[in-house]
């Protein structure tokens, strides 16, 4: 039996991003299939209040909410390594992009792929015109950087990564942005990548 659980489902950028850390950090786990009837269930609830994945269990450790795993990973396994730094203003920075990843990437490309593959009730011009306003600037930023943070790849960008590089199945073409396609790129030749299961683009059905 792994120590480490994590409930959620393959299709969800959110678990996708805790995923690909413990991946990249080789922490063996044991993935729980965790669909919308077990969201609602009592037993999963007692996990996760909010009823919604990810969920990572580590022995007597509960914890919720993607951004939250991804630094006690960090925190616990690779302490003082380059996913998460120590110095004030590169941590400051990482958590920028944290931020921007539950913010803009949530009600732009995640959104737009929400409502486009899942029917969610989400207002569907508000998220393209989230994505049309975020994405030139996250463009802009990676011109002349290699990740989105610090020099190195850091929680940041796996915590962005999973809902941009699949922002075409929500209807948002990332043909206009190149430097946001080579970060892509290089997020997927880091040691430990596997890529969400793929969705058919709008229109490509
Ligand atoms: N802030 C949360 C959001 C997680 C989230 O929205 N999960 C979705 C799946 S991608 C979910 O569980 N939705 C079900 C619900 O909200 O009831 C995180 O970062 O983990």
């Amino acid at each position: 039996m792994q120590k480490l659980k994590l409930y959620g489902t393959p299709l969800s950028g959110h678990v996708h991003r805790v995923a690909l850390l413990l991946r990249m950090l080789d922490l063996p786990y044991e993935f729980i299939e965790a669909g919308a009837e077990v969201r609602q269930s009592e037993q999963f609830r007692r996990l996760n209040p909010f009823g919604q994945i990810p969920v990572l269990v580590d022995g007597a450790q509960v914890l919720a909410d993607s951004n939250a795993i991804l630094v006690y990973l960090v925190k616990c396994y690779a302490p003082g390594s380059h996913w998460l730094p120590e110095s004030p203003f590169a941590a400051a920075q990482v958590q920028e992009w944290l931020s921007k990843a539950a913010g803009e990437v949530r009600y732009g490309p995640a959104s737009s792929r929400l409502i486009a593959q899942f029917s969610a009730p989400e207002d569907y011009q508000s998220a393209l015109a989230v994505a049309a306003r975020f994405l030139p600037q996250m463009e802009q930023h990676l011109t002349d950087r290699e990740f989105l943070a610090t020099d190195n790849a850091t929680i940041a960008d796996l915590a962005c990564y999973s809902y941009v590089a699949v922002a075409p199945e929500g209807g948002i073409a990332l043909t206009p942005y190149p430097a946001i396609q080579r970060w892509v790129a290089r997020i997927a030749a880091l040691p430990g990548f596997f890529a969400m299961p793929t969705l058919p683009e709008p229109g490509k059905r």
